[in-house]
């Protein structure tokens, strides 16, 4: 029987509308792309009301708010997720299955925001869907890049980068606000000069770039308070120099303004690594100046009295990289406002926060002194002088002890230390995962903490389960719905809910269909994409996450290598159908990382080739790994790799979001995996490898030589030396060495830095674990189910309750 016409429903009218005014289309002769860009307009439509009334509203009501600074926000893409957060989904599904147009493939129209390298940038995003679904009142502060991380493609076997233009589909959600631009000023020299009033300063022949905010905004879950995000866009003050114009020289004439706006052109793919470029200073002081201008304005304009500005801003600091919006608001209080040191002082004290991310030492920004003063003279003498009295109080706490005194002030040998500026002037700094928060206290900030204990907390990160669960994963989220109702979307506590459904026979088989199905949805995107075919009843073995080697997805080619030797030499040892997915991208410049992909892909062609291995092992490298690569790699995962380091991973995130798919930990104690533990219980997940005390002890005792297992263990011996003996195809046979010589000899470092060598027996007695429970299908749904049974709390909108109640103490806009 033919189906009955349906009801046309309204949204066609608006999408047809759309199409007609913008583009001059009909749904006939429209691309994708046109109809992804009428959806995308017919979305944004139904936020701008809400979005300016919820502005008016806190102008009106005088409520605090918090500014989220970070160089990095990971947004991805936003249209299906808006759909989703405004509960509209459904209605713009059916329209568009009205019009015979497959949703799924409007989405894929849409380029992502990838204004992040990782994790640091993703919470960032989280945290302001949480934000937003809070209600609490907030602006994401950041930089317009031109270009986000760039795209991964792999070709033969080897990492290259091609340029990233998310503004082309992302431009839609942006709102341009030029009467709100603002001057920022590099270079030239500083004077001081005394009037009746005091001293002055006053700042000659430096150079102006002007910053245009875009504002973009973010929809929590049924919110009423969207959120904004507003990026600066660098433009030259003046588009010709008409004095070269004249002349004739039409190349200098354009030249201010290519140097003015090369500083929002590209966010630097460096992650956990820091290099000090003069670029990347000027993208730093760029956006936090512009925010603290705008910040200063919008503040003099509803309130008048600048003293006032810490009972309605809290700002939080992600990372170093917004550090300088502290100096710089001291600069426009004295030199701009009048505000004489101590007055100015007693404002910014109350108002900042930092966040640290990494302990690990190349990663903590240091600028080079003269650099610094000749980009940003007046600048230089506030932290200057910012230093000398903190000295002052240094020498207080720890009288003549020059050596600690050194190690704390913000600057020393010629270079200026972005942590220490912010310990010495924030009022809470946090920790990202309760073990990170006590290496805080116990090594990096010690002495800082002996000073002022009640400064430091830990605030363990999270994901926002809306993008992560709901919008990634349809048919768990279905199923939960179906169980326990829409609360838990609002609500993570009501995740605790599911953990009764255990013993349901009804959810416990759609929580299986939910995870084969989004398997087979993963083995359609890699056959689409990379042309490879996978077997979907195999285990699905993922690690996703940036190439570092403190990350150790060498450790996992080792343990691939090995499970390679022992199928080859003995069929029977090793039977069950394992997928290996890895997905990273690797900072262009850091040749080992760059390296360990191709090596990944090396084994790839080995195992993936060998008659003897090809059925059961399969190596799978994802190309272009980003946040609409991770919303399908995810819900389609069994084990969780989380390999890094014991003290290394400050939290990690990407675990959370397994967990909360339901996928089972493979990983070591540290960061949150930790907490993961805590939540599930050692006998739902499999925990390996040396302790964070384990590795102190070592290093301290300077105990570790890698050399010692290379000579005992004859497995692992000869899965190293495959590396270098010509075994894997298509490299050259030195390819690998350096990779081999660092694991067992080390050359300007220590040798296996990352203890691989020391944990390698101990993954492999996790991961026979692990595979030996999936054999066990009931015992083995029911782990995966009470992992995600157990995430709510993971969820980032109890990350944000806590940064409120503990940090910023905000109050929420009523409806
Ligand atoms: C970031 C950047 C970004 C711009 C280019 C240069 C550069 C250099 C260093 C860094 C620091 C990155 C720190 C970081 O990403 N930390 C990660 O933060 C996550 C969120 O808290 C956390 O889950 C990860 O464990 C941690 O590695």
């Amino acid at each position: 029987m033919a189906a009955l016409p349906k009801k046309r429903p309204q949204e066609v009218t608006l999408i047809l509308g759309k199409l007609k005014r913008h583009f001059g289309k009909t749904l006939e002769n429209a691309s994708m792309e046109h109809i992804y860009q009428a959806c995308a307009l017919c979305v944004r439509d139904e936020i701008m009301d809400r979005w300016i009334n919820a502005r008016n509203k806190v102008d009106k009501e005088g409520k605090k708010m918090v500014l989220y600074m970070s160089a990095e926000f990971l947004i991805g893409r936003a249209l299906v997720n808006n759909m989703i957060n405004l509960e509209i989904f459904d209605k713009y599904k059916a329209a568009l299955d009205y019009m015979g147009v497959d949703i799924h493939q409007v989405e894929q129209e849409e380029n992502d925001a990838a204004l992040g390298n990782g994790g640091l940038g993703r919470l960032a995003a989280c945290f302001l869907d949480s934000l937003s679904t809070l209600n609490l009142p907030a602006m994401g502060c950041g930089i317009r890049y031109e270009h986000g991380l760039f795209r991964q493609r792999i070709l033969d076997g080897s990492q290259v980068e091609m340029e990233d233009n998310w503004i082309e589909t992302g431009d839609v959600w942006e709102v341009e606000n030029p009467e709100e631009e603002v001057e920022i000023h590099f270079g030239g020299e500083i004077h001081e000069v005394w009037t009746e009033k005091g001293l002055k300063i006053e700042h000659y022949n430096y150079s102006s770039v002007l910053a245009v905010p875009y504002d973009m905004p973010i929809v929590g879950y049924n919110t009423k308070m969207p959120a904004a995000l507003r990026l600066w866009s660098a433009r030259a003050k003046n588009n010709l120099d008409m004095t070269f114009f004249n002349r004739g020289d039409y190349t200098r004439a354009m030249e201010e303004r290519e140097l003015a706006e090369v500083i929002s052109k590209v966010l630097y793919p460096e992650d956990n690594h820091e290099a000090g470029r003069q670029l990347r200073l000027k993208q730093f002081y760029f956006f936090t100046s512009a925010t603290m201008q705008s910040m200063v304005r919008r503040h003099k304009n509803l309130y008048g009295d600048l003293h006032t500005l810490p009972e309605y801003v809290e700002v939080q600091i992600n990372d170093t990289h917004p550090t300088l919006a502290i100096p710089e608001l001291m600069r426009i209080l004295m030199d701009e406002e009048g505000f004489g040191w101590e007055e100015a002082y007693d404002v910014v004290r109350r108002m900042f926060n930092y966040t640290n991310h990494t302990i690990m030492s190349e990663a903590l920004e240091c600028w080079p002194k003269d650099m610094f003063r000749l980009l940003l003279p007046r600048i230089y003498t506030i932290i200057d002088t910012l230093n000398e009295k903190y000295c002052a109080r240094l020498w207080q706490a720890f009288p003549g002890d020059f050596e600690k005194i050194s190690s704390l002030s913000i600057i020393a040998y010629n270079e200026i230390r972005m942590a220490n500026l912010c310990v010495a002037v924030c009022k809470k700094v946090n920790g990202v995962s309760q073990i990170h928060g006590d290496i805080l206290k116990t090594s990096l900030f010690r002495d800082n903490y002996v000073m002022d204990p009640e400064k430091f907390i830990a605030i363990t990160n999270g994901i926002t389960h809306r993008r992560w669960l709901a919008k990634a994963n349809p048919p768990l989220t279905k199923l939960i719905e179906k169980h326990i109702g829409k609360g838990f979307l609002t609500d993570y506590k009501q995740f605790d809910k599911l953990e009764a459904l255990l013993d349901n026979p009804e959810f416990m088989e759609g929580f299986i269909a939910a995870k084969e199905e989004n398997k087979r949805r993963l083995a359609g995107y890699v056959m689409e994409k990379q042309g490879i075919e996978i077997n979907p009843h195999a285990i699905f073995d993922v690690q996703a996450k940036r190439l570092h080697e403190y990350k150790r997805q060498l450790l996992k080619v080792l343990h691939i290598l090995y499970l390679y030797n022992k199928i080859t030499a003995d069929p029977a040892s090793f039977t069950q159908p394992v997928v290996f997915f890895f997905a990273a991208k690797a900072s262009p410049g850091y040749v080992r990382a760059k390296n360990i992909i191709r090596l990944i892909n090396a084994v790839a062609d080995l195992v993936n080739n060998d008659p003897k291995t090809k059925d059961i092992l399969k190596v799978v490298f994802i190309e272009n790994y980003n946040v609409s690569a991770a919303e399908i790699l995810i819900p389609a995962t069994d084990f969780s790799e989380q390999l890094s380091t014991a003290g290394k991973e400050a939290s990690g995130t990407g675990n959370m979001k397994f967990m909360m798919n339901g996928a089972v930990t493979i990983g070591t104690m540290d960061g949150a995996n930790v907490e993961i533990c805590e939540r599930v219980g050692r006998e739902n997940m499999f925990i390996f490898g040396a302790t964070v005390e384990e590795i102190n002890q070592m290093q301290r005792f300077n105990s570790y030589r890698p050399g010692e297992y290379y000579e005992k263990d004859a497995e692992l011996r000869d899965v190293l030396n495959k590396l270098i003996d010509g075994s894997l195809p298509g490299v050259n046979e030195r390819q690998f060495a350096d990779l081999y010589h660092s694991l067992i000899f080390g050359d300007y470092e220590k040798a296996d830095q990352y203890y691989l060598l020391h944990d390698f027996r101990s993954y492999i007695n996790a991961f026979n674990r692990a595979v030996k429970a999936y054999q066990h299908p009931e015992e083995w749904y029911r782990m995966a189910a009470y992992n995600t049974a157990r995430s709510g709390i993971f969820s980032s909108d109890r990350t944000i309750r806590e940064y409120n109640d503990r940090i910023w103490h905000l109050e929420p806009l009523k409806g």
